[in-house]
This record gives C-alpha cells, structure tokens and sequence, in this order.
C-alpha cells in the first residue's frame, strides 16, 4: 500500500486536489491517503506554515500531491511566516532539486492557446527547473544604504554541484524524449549563467546522443512565443523556470493545465499544479483541476512506476476536455463537473 500525502493548502487547493484525490480513488489501486495543513492554512491554525507534523507526514509518505500555497491576508507577515515559505521549505528539506514542467497542446484546445493554431500544434515540450538554489535561496534581506535607501536583495548563487545534478536530470529527460536539451541561462550578464553554461558543456560529455543548444533567458523567453515547436527540453534555474513554464501555459491554453513533478535522486516527488492559489477565484468552483489531475498522473508514473494508470489518467483528461471547459479555458464548468467528466472518461 503506498501512502499519499495530500496537503491542499490555501486559496483554489483544497478544491483542485479534491477532484485529483477522487481520479486516484477511482483507480481502484493500493493507495492510502492522509492530509495535513500547509501554507496559509497552516499558519492561522498552528502560527506556523509549515508545522512539524506537516513536515513528518511529507517525510513519511511515499509521494505528496500539493495543491497551492498564497494567501494574502499573510501578506504583511515577516519573510519566515508566508504562506510560500511552506512550499520552499519541502523543496529544501526533502531535496526536491529537479521540477519537471511538460507542455503539450491538447486536441482541440487550438482555439484557446494565445498563439495561432498552427504554431500552438508544434509546443510538445519539457521544462526541467532546478529548485534548490538561484535568488530563492542565496542570502536575502533589506538594509539601508548609506545614503539611507531601503535596499531590498537576494543573491543569485549556484555551484558546480547543484548546476551538475538538474544538468544530468535534463539529460535524462532529452534521452527519453526527443533527444534535444535546451539550457537557458543569462551567461552574458550573470556569473552565475557562466557557471551554469560551463557546468552543463562539461556533463553534456556524458550525453553524446543528446543535442545540446544554450540560449539566453531573454531570446527563449521570444522563441518560446515565435517557435514553441523548436524546444524538446529546456533545463533551467529556479527564477527562469517558474518564469517560462507560465509563459508556456498561456502556449497551451491555459495556466490551469500544467502540471508538475518536483524530484530527488531517489524517486520521492512531489506533484503539484504550477498555478498558484487564485484567491480572486477561491471557494468559487470555478478552478480549472486538470493541472492537478494531470500532477496526480506524474505521481502514478514517477514515483509509483504505474505508467499505464498514469496513461489512463492522461488519456481521460484529453477526452474530458473535448467536451469540457472550465472557465480559463472560455467555458462554464465547474471544477467538480470538470473532475466529473475526468472520471466518466476513465
Ligand atoms: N502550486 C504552486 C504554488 O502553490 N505556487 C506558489 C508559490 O509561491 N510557488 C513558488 C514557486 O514555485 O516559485
């Protein structure tokens, strides 16, 4: 019996890993489940965001499936206590380094991608972004100037280690796909892109099937509009990833589509929608929960190695949204009658 974390957090959460949590029941496999709070959630019931026994339950289960962490009633709460703080903290304490992002247009969703039908078609891609390091976690704080100026900063850092390890998992990643990597970076302007670009040349030695290109961030960020179907997979920091994957789900219609699988060496994951928690939207029925379904379906492949449950589950998402459409997408379902047409095509 494998055990499944479920920690819904705030805003759109609780209501989009509700829908995932009913495809995985409906499966029929050995699969146990138990939640606990995170996030914004967490801190108004214990006064912390991610509380001990949250983070015990993290540890203990065989995956997590995480909805989303922001709340902005904690907006004016110091850095430590934010709701965001909680999602960091799992990345950092169970060294989830690599975030597996896929894009691909689903049929029929032409219409709805911000890009002309022809040019939607091409996207079928992965972005794999490192999520231990970069400005997220280098040291960070506000000081004042000596002209006496706030002065807000975050240092970009990586080393050869943390830039060695997502440069193999993006190998990886090319090998079973289509054999083209794509690495992002900034190398004209940041030392660290420097480093990143050196690192990635110098594993790429290991990977002579694999084509590698680099690209700076600003040029992919364009390609990725003009050209989407050029990208196999693209490795990436922590910053660049979170910010090309949204621009690629906007390719694809929707920033309700992308799931994600956020690894370590051993095959423990954590599987979340890259979207955030919408409070605008919030306890409405109105979230789209195919990025969570489709999260759910990384799991079954990833860390429960059930590559035909995940198949199945991928295949009833594509055939639900034939014939239905929550609200980002232009149509009028709700999110449970969307996590119901998901279960009538299983
Ligand atoms: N499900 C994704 C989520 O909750 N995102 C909120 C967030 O703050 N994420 C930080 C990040 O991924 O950079």
């Amino acid at each position: 019996m494998a055990l499944i974390a479920i920690l819904p957090g705030d805003g759109i959460g609780p209501e989009v890993t509700a829908e995932a949590r009913r495809v995985l029941e409906a499966l029929d496999l050995p699969l146990a489940f138990e939640s606990a709070l995170v996030g914004g959630a967490a801190y108004h019931a214990t006064g912390e965001p991610l509380p001990p026994e949250t983070l015990e339950l993290a540890h203990r289960a065989d995956a997590i499936l995480f909805g989303s962490v922001g709340d902005p009633s904690c907006d004016a709460l110091e850095r430590g206590l934010r709701p965001e703080q909680a999602i960091l903290g799992l990345r950092k304490e169970l060294t989830l380094f690599a975030n597996l992002r896929p894009a691909k247009l689903f049929p029929g969703l032409e219409d709805a991608s911000a890009l002309r039908p022809e040019v939607a078609r091409t996207i079928d891609l992965l972005i794999v972004r490192e999520l231990n390091g970069d400005v997220y976690f280098g040291e960070k704080g506000m000081r004042t100037t000596a002209a006496g100026l706030r002065q807000g900063y975050d240092l970009m850092s990586y080393d050869e280690g943390e830039v060695a390890r997502i440069a193999v998992a993006g190998f990886e990643a090319a090998r079973r796909r289509g054999g083209r990597l794509c690495s992002v970076d900034k190398a004209n302007v940041l030392e660290t892109s420097q480093l990143w670009r050196d690192v990635v040349t110098e594993v790429a030695r290991e990977y002579a099937d694999v084509t590698l290109t680099h690209m700076y961030v600003d040029n992919a960020a364009m390609q990725l509009v003009r050209d989407p179907g050029q990208f196999d997979v693209i490795v990436t920091g922590n910053l660049f990833g979170d910010i090309l994957s949204d621009q690629a789900s906007m390719c694809v219609g929707s920033i309700g589509l992308l799931p994600s699988a956020s690894l370590d060496d051993t095959g423990k994951g954590l599987y979340e929608p890259i979207h955030g928690s919408a409070p605008d939207i919030a306890g409405q029925g109105k979230a789209n929960p195919c990025a969570t379904i489709l999260s759910a379906a990384m799991m079954l492949r990833h860390s429960l190695e059930l590559p035909d449950a995940a198949d199945r589950v991928e295949a009833a998402v594509a055939r639900a949204l034939v014939t239905h459409r929550t609200a980002d997408l232009g149509g009028t379902c709700s999110t449970r009658e969307m996590g119901d047409a998901v279960l009538g095509a299983l």
